[in-house]
């Protein structure tokens, strides 16, 4: 047992080395806090993803480059930049491109599940990275959170139900998400978002996550209390998402 604790050790040693290494480890992480509560931007977190589980191929044609800083263009305040492979036709990659393209802070989406993704995220260039409370311990979020900010790095924690929400906060997290879509069927209903609204302590920036298509749903959203808003397919699915965006 102590010969695999050492090994474990040393590996893990030699990946924090090489990921130090990396063209953005040292950069300073932009805060997804400042960017959500500047009172002169709606607080749209616009996202980059070619395929959804739910939806299948979105978007194989755009450019990841192009597309972001399109978005940033039209006035989105953060970027979502998916990384997960097989649902998502994503790539770590995609983060490397969108960092050089933007001065916004980028959210690395994937499945994080362990301390290594972490510092992949802030490798890549990333400002934030998602834990999701329905694959996550209470205490593995606070651990996981607790690192991430120890790297400079902001965090989200998502969330589709109140109980979800009441056992998983943590003062490591800066936003709380509530995700619209149920993961389990993929239904989406954004009364979600209002009905958990008054269960979010104020100290955390408040965002509502999927099935967001209109302008009157984000005002009724930002009366609501929430102050960011993350699309994805509504600009996917287009031929030209970063006009959607500006839409
Ligand atoms: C965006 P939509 O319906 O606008 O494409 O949704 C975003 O909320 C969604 O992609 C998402 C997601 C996730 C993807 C929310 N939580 C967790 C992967 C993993």
């Amino acid at each position: 047992a102590r010969k695999r604790q050492e090994v474990i050790e040393n590996k893990s040693k030699t990946a924090t080395a090489v990921l130090e290494q990396s063209e953005f480890f040292d950069r300073s992480c932009y805060s997804l806090r400042e960017a959500l509560t500047n009172p002169d931007k709606v607080g749209v977190i616009a996202e980059f993803k070619r395929r959804s589980p739910s939806k299948g191929i979105l978007n194989v044609d755009a450019d990841v480059a192009a597309t972001t800083q399109a978005y940033v263009q039209a006035g989105a305040s953060v970027l979502s930049v998916l990384t997960d492979v097989d649902f998502f036709m994503g790539c770590n990659e995609n983060v490397m491109k969108a960092r050089r393209a933007n001065q916004v802070p980028i959210l690395r989406k994937d499945f994080t599940i362990d301390e290594y993704q972490i510092l992949e995220a802030k490798a890549m260039g990333a400002d934030v990275i998602l834990l999701i409370a329905a694959i996550l311990s209470p205490e593995e979020i606070n651990r996981l959170a607790a690192f991430a900010h120890s790297l400079g790095l902001s965090v989200l924690l998502e969330v589709h139900n109140k109980q979800e929400l009441l056992r998983s906060i943590s003062p490591h997290c800066d936003a709380i998400g509530v995700n619209n879509r149920n993961l389990n069927d993929f239904t989406v209903n954004v009364e979600t978002s209002f009905e958990l609204v008054e269960l979010i302590p104020t100290d955390f920036v408040k965002v509502s996550e999927s099935a967001i298509s209109k302008a009157e749903t984000i005002i009724d959203l930002k009366q609501a209390g929430y102050s960011g808003f993350l699309i994805g397919e509504t600009f996917m699915k287009t031929s030209d998402p970063g006009k959607a965006c500006k839409e």
